[in-house]
């Protein structure tokens, strides 16, 4: 098997962001410099339980004015770099699924390398409304996060919060962690199906 790798490198008027990602690594080989200290945190998290390489710089950002531009633009450089890594997708699982509960609040993910960009959040008890983080991460910021990561990777990601703590660290750790492992799941190869693009329209572009 070819070294499932990717070297990116985005430059916007409003972020300037490097990402090195190795699909076949540790998990435990990360560099994660985003400039927010509560998504270092969270994209650390992803790579280790995905056992991803990871190295991620954001150069520079337009965070004088809020995180936004930032937490979107590493969704979408995160994104490409999977797909690119992964080239014409061939012997690979495709789909994942996977939980991580945190406390009493579970996080699902459930993965289609498709092709097609889709994402849905769904808060199964939205009657607890998250106070932000530090960096003022919310459960927005996760929305527009793996929105982005979706459109940019060509999958569809379902993400289900079951028991909504009211401390967005729980909330968003326990997506990330199922992300990481969900993701995992779906980049890793089914040696049955050595060299088969996982499609019946034999692509997925
Ligand atoms: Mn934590």
């Amino acid at each position: 098997m070819s070294s499932r790798t990717a070297v990116i490198e985005r430059k916007s008027k409003e972020t300037h962001i490097k990402v090195k990602l190795n699909i076949d690594g540790r998990g435990d080989r990360t560099e994660i410099k985003t400039g927010i200290a509560f998504l270092d945190h969270m994209i650390e998290l992803f790579a280790f339980h995905g056992l991803y390489d990871l190295e991620l710089e954001v150069v520079s950002s337009d965070t004088a004015i809020d995180i936004h531009h930032t937490n979107e633009d590493i969704g979408i450089v995160l994104g490409k770099a999977f797909k690119q890594a992964l080239g014409d997708k061939a012997g690979i699982r495709r789909f994942g699924c996977a939980g991580a509960p945190m406390e009493s609040t579970v996080g699902r993910a459930i993965v289609d390398i498709s092709g097609r960009g889709y994402f849905k959040l769904n808060v199964e008890d939205d009657m607890v409304v998250p106070v932000k983080s530090k960096d003022e991460y919310s459960l927005t910021y996760l929305e527009h996060f793996m929105e982005s990561f979706a459109h940019a990777m060509g999958a569809t990601i379902s993400i289900t919060l079951q028991n909504v703590s009211d401390d967005v660290h729980t909330n968003v750790e326990s997506v990330f962690k199922a992300f990481g492992l969900a993701l995992d799941q779906a980049t890793q190869i089914d040696a049955r199906r050595e060299g088969i693009v996982p499609s019946t329209k034999g692509i997925i572009d």
